[in-house]
């Protein structure tokens, strides 16, 4: 629909880059494309919102807004870009659809937007034609929205040249001061709130003495609003806001006021020789302070194909000066300059499949500017969780040289490498933190989040700090823990016993109750390894010939018998140096008449050795081989003795050791044979 009402300034454009051509041999490229924004989206929108503290958002951060020169200033007399999202037309569907907090939170959130545009057509079905009071909700809901949410807010009274020729703001100039005494009035003491007064004169001159121009309406509209605030003025410029440089012979004497440039990056090709590029060169160059309230990556029907090579030309020019940006437009239109494919219905909490390349664009160009903007001091948020209560910069590189030598100048740098490391790290970063003594006070942290550290400072944030628990000067584990995945192991363990115990142990646990249990829990115990003073593995063992039956050399089975049994039927547990009532029966065959624990292990050195308090394994011993080698285990029976005293069994049993046991046990003690 406007393409052709265009042609004009295309053609403007294309003489002048010819002139330029034909003129000059060099043209400087513009510099700066450290930010060529891809229009492949390089983040991740997964449709998550921030709880932001209202000093994190953009507005909490940076106050109100004042021109310094050419320049956008913060409350603290930083130079500040905004990063706009211009909103489609109010009084279509495709324009409110998106005035909720969730939309503004996301574009907040996950956009990198801090600035929110809300166009108030003027004609076309808006604001003079039928739907102000409609329009008007709307205003106030979205004011509401991005105050709520510490975001800026661009009203705009949308003149614009709908229908061909001409668009002079001057035709709707009551009605625009009547818009303006009301909002200026209603946001006066709103420090977030901008207004822009009129967004794209067709050919009304700046000046041009006639009291019919930009000028005049301007300084109509101006003194309205300054009777009520000096909050940030734009004012459109000729030719669809095309020439700010028009200006600079009769600049506005009101403070903090602004001119504005729209580009349309397939029309208007960013980079020296374009004609509306140059216009806004040239504004700088005479001291116009310039903002782009609107601007688009495809042409200027707000369709038809992209430029994303010209618009980051653009944009290097932008961020050159600080200029602020707003981007036409959220919505699902069938259109190239919406910011969603015509798919997505969705009215907040985006996906990254729901952008179109605009939209993908956009977040890329605001994303890449947020990682960069510097912090206005020491900052305590990140990813939206405020660390303040665990962390305190000049506290945290003082106390650590590695991070004052990394870190020292970066507050941001700092934090997060706190958030991602330093308190896996356990590090300290504020003086009445300290996650050791913490976790060394309280046992029901402990129990929950063991060697989870980030979990304590977490706790301590949400809770600990309310419960005003105490955080520093702890050094010794308090109440240790003894139960573990709902087991009290207090009957054969003790922290301080086992830490003490062993010197490994108190080096890889001696301020880790959890660990030290679960150490004694895995391996202490199959270990044989001691955990309190009232129960010895070995004292037990030796104890009980039913234990070492049921349990044979499954040491952590004693320990739980303990626990559960033992304890209550007072076993003995400790002082028992030697096995009592040693098994003497292998597979249903009772030995008696031809073993004796104690008679084996006393003869053979390699038997005590090896089974000196194992009445299992020597008897499987002696039964496996003992026999075969004619080894002696009992004073009753010597089978060398046996077999050479005896030539009838000789006879029968020939060379085989085993046999003449055997045979003792099952005839030769009965019919009281010598074996001695
Ligand atoms: C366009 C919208 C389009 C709508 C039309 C109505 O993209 O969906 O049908 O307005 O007039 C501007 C205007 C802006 C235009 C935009 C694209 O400020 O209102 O929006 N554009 O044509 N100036 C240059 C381009």
């Amino acid at each position: 629909m406007l393409k052709g009402k265009r042609v004009t300034s295309r053609f403007v454009s294309i003489l002048m880059a010819l002139v330029m051509a034909l003129s000059m041999v060099v043209i400087a490229p513009p510099k700066d494309t450290a930010f060529a924004a891809s229009a492949t989206l390089q983040y991740t929108l997964t449709g998550s919102t921030k709880n932001l503290a209202a000093s994190e958002t953009p507005y909490g951060k940076h106050g109100k807004l004042h021109v310094d020169g050419i320049y956008l200033k913060d409350s603290h007399n930083e130079k500040y870009q905004l990063r706009g999202a211009s909103l489609h037309g109010i009084q279509w569907d495709v324009g409110y659809n998106y005035i909720s907090k969730e939309a503004f939170q996301s574009l907040r959130d996950e956009w990198g937007v801090t600035a929110i545009r809300l166009p108030v057509y003027v004609t076309q079905g808006g604001y003079t034609e039928g739907a102000a009071s409609a329009m008007d909700t709307r205003i106030q809901n979205a004011v509401k929205y991005a105050t709520d949410l510490g975001m800026y807010v661009l009203i705009d009274w949308h003149v614009h040249d709908a229908y061909g020729g001409s668009c002079n703001p001057n035709s709707w100039k009551s009605q625009s001061k009547s818009f303006f005494e009301k909002y200026a009035k209603m946001y006066k003491s709103y420090g977030n709130v901008l207004f822009e007064i009129c967004n794209e004169p067709v050919n009304t001159p700046w000046y041009n003495g006639s009291g019919n121009d930009l000028y005049s309406y301007a300084n109509a509209i101006i003194p309205v609003i300054r009777k009520y605030t000096d909050a940030i003025v734009i004012v459109g410029t000729n030719t669809w806001s095309q020439q700010p440089d028009e200006v600079a012979d009769h600049k506005l004497s009101y403070k903090n006021t602004m001119y504005t440039v729209h580009f349309y990056s397939a029309t208007h090709i960013g980079g020296d020789g374009n004609w509306v590029y140059d216009n806004v060169k040239k504004a700088l160059n005479k001291g116009v302070p310039v903002m782009c309230t609107e601007f688009g990556v495809c042409d200027a029907s707000g369709n038809g194909s992209y430029n994303i090579d010209s618009a980051n030309k653009w944009m290097s020019l932008f961020d050159q000066y600080g200029i602020s940006y707003f981007c036409w437009q959220l919505s699902n239109k069938n259109e190239s300059s919406s910011y969603l494919k015509s798919s997505c219905s969705k009215r907040s909490k985006w996906t990254s499949g729901d952008l179109s390349t605009t939209g993908s664009w956009f977040v890329n160009v605001n994303r890449e500017r947020e990682a960069k903007e510097k912090p206005s001091g020491p900052v305590t948020v990140y990813n939206g969780v405020d660390y303040a209560r665990v962390f305190n910069f000049n506290y945290y590189v003082n106390k650590y040289s590695d991070i004052k030598r990394v870190f020292g100048n970066d507050y941001a740098g700092a934090l997060k490498h706190f958030v991602t490391s330093g308190m896996k790290e356990g590090r300290q970063a504020i003086a009445t933190f300290d996650v050791k003594s913490y976790k060394n006070k309280y046992a029901d942290l402990r129990s929950k989040f063991g060697n989870d550290l980030p979990k304590y400072y977490d706790h301590y944030m949400k809770y600990g700090y309310a419960e005003k628990r105490v955080a520093t000067g702890v050094t010794t584990v308090q109440n240790p823990i003894t139960k573990l995945n709902g087991v009290d192991y207090s009957k054969v363990y003790d922290f301080n016993f086992y830490i003490n115990k062993y010197s490994d142990m108190k080096r890889l646990f001696g301020n880790d109750d959890v660990g030290a249990l679960q150490h004694f829990i895995n391996n202490g115990m199959k270990e044989g390894r001691q955990g309190k003073a009232s129960f010895e593995l070995s004292s037990y063992k030796n104890a009980y010939s039913d234990l070492r039956k049921a349990f044979g050399s499954n040491n952590k089975a004693y320990y739980l018998h303990y626990m559960s049994t033992g304890y209550k039927e007072k076993r003995v547990a400790t002082g028992v140096k030697t096995v009592k009532n040693p098994i003497t029966v292998y597979n249903g065959v009772d030995y008696s008449r031809v073993y004796n624990f104690t008679y084996y292990t006393n003869k053979y050195s390699d038997i005590k050795r090896i089974y000196g308090n194992d009445d299992i394994g020597a008897l499987k011993h002696f039964v496996t081989c003992g026999m075969k080698e004619g080894r002696q285990a009992s004073a009753e029976f010597n089978v060398a003795h046996y077999k050479a005293r005896y030539a009838d069994l000789r006879r029968n049993l020939g060379n085989d050791n085993v046999k003449y046991y055997m045979h003792y046990i099952s005839n030769g003690y009965k019919e009281h044979r010598d074996a001695r």
